[in-house]
């Protein structure tokens, strides 16, 4: 049996606001670094989520992004390079009350921690992981990261990169996790909305930030995020609604055949009709969806997909209450003496 998505809510929790998740240690980002804007959106939908803020915990790996747990008043753990996922499994699996986030970067996540982040979304470990993709290593002075663009020049690669990048929304849905979407640091109440849309969801939960290192990969994503170009280079996704986006509302995403393509509502005949209705319960959409990227369409932003599925501690709950029913309570000491056994003099 699965419960309903809930948000995981305790009537005894203080009223809080943003400033009782800030902490008293001097933030090292450097300024005009788009982690503050996504610290400051968290911190907000800390204060508004009703839980204590024992129960919540900060987990992270190495990196600029992975700083911070030093910034956010709740229980944290700065741990090694790419295994922040695993440490989180363990903190869920031990005491499944408390609320898990996963603070990660692109080179944190995707290079050194590809692995990690791999098992703990198919998993369904009910985390909540965001990763800052500004597709540079910042940390360690702008080495290109798995996201970097094709031909992306840089000091470790100085005639331009020869790697295929990783699409992240694409890797998160193949591996299963229940709960991705994407938003951007500036876009402040979207973000937040992404953000609290995690915190509500039970399983694993993933969502990327495009955030914006301005010292070593400066408006990676401003020809689609800047403000006067973003009505024209996003497209929302909004369940059950259609995927309209421009300026004038005038263009939208359609099916043809098992292709995605661009069309203007009036040319042509096409109608609102014609066009896609997002369904976050739809995996092969969401993927569909996930391959859309600027200049060719305009970048979704939004929820790909959400779903309720059983998730890992609920299953392991689950299989200990089985067992015990069967087998009754274990005895630890007869199962270290069973068996064949040597003495070592
Ligand atoms: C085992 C190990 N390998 C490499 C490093 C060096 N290192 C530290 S952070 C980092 C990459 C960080 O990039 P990203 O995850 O994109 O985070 P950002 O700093 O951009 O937020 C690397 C390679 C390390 N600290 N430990
Ligand atoms: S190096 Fe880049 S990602 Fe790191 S704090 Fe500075 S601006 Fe932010």
């Amino acid at each position: 049996m699965v419960a309903p998505t809930q948000p995981q809510t305790a009537p005894q929790a203080p009223k809080y606001t943003k400033k009782d998740f800030q902490t008293d240690q001097e933030v090292r980002w450097c300024p005009g670094c788009g982690d503050y804007a996504i610290l400051n959106a968290a911190q907000q939908v800390f204060a508004q989520l009703g839980l204590p803020r024992h129960n919540l915990v900060m987990v992270s790996g190495i990196g600029c992004s992975s700083r911070f747990p030093y910034y956010v008043n709740t229980y944290g753990f700065h741990t090694i390079h790419g295994r922040a996922p695993a440490v989180a499994t363990g903190i869920k699996l031990a005491n499944p009350n408390l609320q898990v986030w996963v603070i990660t970067g692109d080179g944190d996540g995707l290079s050194i921690g590809g692995n990690h982040l791999i098992h703990a979304l198919r998993r369904n470990v009910d985390l909540k992981i965001l990763l800052f993709n500004n597709r540079i290593y910042g940390l360690t002075k702008g080495q290109y990261s798995p996201t970097s663009e094709l031909g992306k020049l840089n000091k470790s690669a100085p005639y331009g990169t020869v790697d295929q990048p990783i699409n992240p929304i694409s890797l998160a849905l193949a591996a299963e996790a229940t709960f991705v979407a994407r938003s951007v640091d500036v876009y402040a109440k979207h973000l937040m909305e992404m953000i609290r849309r995690m915190a509500e969801h039970r399983g694993s939960a993933f969502l990327e930030i495009y955030q914006n290192c301005n010292v070593f990969n400066d408006r990676a994503f401003e020809k689609f995020t800047e403000r006067d170009v973003r009505d024209d280079w996003n497209v929302v996704l909004e369940h059950g609604k259609p995927l309209i986006f421009g300026k004038n509302r005038d263009r939208g995403i359609r099916l043809n055949g098992l292709k995605l393509e661009v069309v203007k509502l009036g040319e042509n005949g096409v109608t609102e009709k014609d066009l896609i209705v997002h369904d976050e319960h739809n995996p092969p959409l969401a993927y569909l969806l996930s391959r859309m990227n600027f200049p060719q369409f305009p970048e979704p932003v939004g929820v790909f997909r959400s779903d309720r599925l059983p998730t890992l501690e609920e299953r392991v709950e689950n299989q200990i209450a089985e067992v015990k029913k069967k087998q009754g309570e274990g005895d630890l000491r007869k199962l270290l003496f069973s068996g064949d056994l040597w003495e070592v003099k």
